[in-house]
């Protein structure tokens, strides 16, 4: 057995109760075959059992009282996975089907997008299986302070520093930072994606939605075409799917479909965004409630047909892991789909990458596509530490030029390595080499 299956088959062993950290160890694994075989000495240090194992895993138990008095136990945690290149970096994420497999992927994919972005940040993940929908404000502020009161003891400005993810976003990162200062009685960088009052960074709610969208037009522009005139199919309606919606609709492409975990929306005239951005942001509902305001606006319960049944040129899966499967590759390929770009962490299913890449689909992987968030935390990270503050246009030209920079190097890492097209290889490749080199450097770290 060689050095990759003998990696993945003690992954296996160790951790069989995490399918997600599993599939996404095996896909970077896999694609660093030719690095590996080139680079004896990751072999001799080895770098595979050392970095599939997190550096520090928290678990830790979360009381919170609802507005009735009633008391509840969520379960926290934070995976501190690798500082080789800089301290721990991630976000947070709060879901009901948030265990410690699904932090682990999530931190491990964090290592190499980090590394992509060529800023100094390690890969971290944390959350809980809380679930902030249907919460009042006062209940969500109640586990935010009850969550940081223990994460705190964890994390730095210099150590590790959290941010946002699914069910984390501007309120919740507001009632951590607040509860993070009046424990620590430290005003520092603690966390991303702060307000713009008080230490947050000017794009950082645009940045992965707009990161996305970047990365698509290059890889586009790259092969003779671009968004514009060209109609988007997306799954999601978070921070990452709105800001996707408006970028492409800046670059006169077309978005049709949105979604939410209850169902789907389809409005062939294209998505009116400040409707969205008022259910929401602002209502915080449902997205049904788009299809009863809009005139000639469809909309479908989950459970049947999904957002991928809709004819399109591009495709970006901005909701969740494995939310977009072989099947639905395959529609989307008999209707023409030229592109897709991953906003999600992983969520496309190992057999829908497959059929993506036999078909030649142009293929922006969630490592690459999503990681304008996280450059953007980092460019926050950098205007905290120098007491300054960028403009909108400075931040975002920064942004843009980082999302062409991880164009690039993921395509000349897979011309490099003899697999010239697949950035998905492109990737996983230049993130590994990069963090590998660190733990080398370091000895055994
Ligand atoms: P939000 O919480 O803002 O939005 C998530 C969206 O996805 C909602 O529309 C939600 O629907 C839907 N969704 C979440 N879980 C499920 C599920 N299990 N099944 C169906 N739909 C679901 O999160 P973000 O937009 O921030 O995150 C979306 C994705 O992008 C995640 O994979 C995240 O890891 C990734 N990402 C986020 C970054 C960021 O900066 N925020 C950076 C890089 C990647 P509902 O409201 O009904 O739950
Ligand atoms: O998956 C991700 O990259 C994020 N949720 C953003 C992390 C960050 O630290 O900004």
């Amino acid at each position: 057995m060689n050095y990759i299956e003998q990696t993945c088959k003690s992954v296996e062993r160790r951790d069989g109760c995490e399918p997600e950290f599993i599939q996404a160890v095996k896909e970077v694994l896999d694609s660093i075959r030719p690095v590996m075989e080139r680079n004896k000495h990751y072999v001799e240090a080895n770098i595979l059992d050392r970095i599939v194992e997190p550096e520090r895993v928290f678990m830790f138990r979360v009381p919170w009282q609802d507005d009735n008095g009633k008391i509840y136990v969520n379960r926290g945690f934070r995976v501190q996975f690798n500082s080789a290149i800089g301290p721990y970096k991630g976000g947070l994420r709060f879901h009901p089907s948030v265990n410690l497999g699904i932090i682990k992927f999530l931190g491990f994919e964090q290592i190499f997008k980090n590394a992509l972005t060529t800023l100094a940040m390690g890969g971290a993940k944390g959350g809980a299986d809380f679930d902030p929908k249907g919460k009042s404000d006062n209940e969500v502020m109640r586990f935010c302070q009850s969550f940081m009161t223990e994460l705190q003891r964890h994390i730095g400005a210099d150590t590790d520093v959290p941010a946002g993810d699914i069910g984390v976003g501007a309120r919740e990162i507001g009632f951590m930072y607040g509860q993070y200062r009046r424990l620590r009685n430290e005003v520092t960088g603690v966390l991303t994606g702060k307000g713009l009052g008080w230490g947050g960074s000017l794009v950082r709610t645009q940045a992965t939605g707009y990161g996305l969208t970047y990365i698509v037009e290059e890889m586009l522009r790259d092969a003779g075409s671009s968004i514009e005139g060209q109609t988007v199919v997306m799954s999601g309606s978070g921070n990452v799917a709105i800001y996707a919606v408006e970028k492409v609709h800046q670059l006169g492409g077309k978005v049709v479909t949105m979604s939410d975990s209850n169902g789907w929306i389809h409005d062939p005239d294209g998505i009116k965004l400040d409707l969205i951005k008022d259910i929401k942001e602002t209502r915080r509902s449902r997205i049904k409630e788009y299809a009863s305001e809009v005139k000639g606006a469809a909309y479908t319960e989950a459970g049947g047909d999904t957002v991928w049944t809709v004819p399109c040129d591009i495709a970006m899966p901005n909701a969740t892991q494995n939310e977009l499967n072989g099947d639905d590759a395959r529609i989307l390929i008999k209707n023409g789909v030229k592109a897709v770009g991953e906003g999600a962490n992983m969520p496309s299913t190992p057999e829908a990458v497959q059929i993506f890449q036999n078909a030649k689909i142009l293929f922006a992987p969630a490592k690459a596509a999503n990681a304008g968030g996280v450059a953007t935390s980092g460019l926050e990270m950098s205007q905290n530490s120098m007491r300054t503050r960028w403009s909108f246009e400075e931040t975002d030209t920064k942004l843009r030029a980082i999302m062409q920079g991880i164009y690039k190097q993921c395509k000349q890492s897979a011309e490099e390595y003899g697999c010239s097209g697949n950035l998905i290889a492109g990737a996983n490749i230049a993130g590994f080499i990069k963090v590998a080199d660190a733990m080398v450097a370091q000895g055994l770290v």
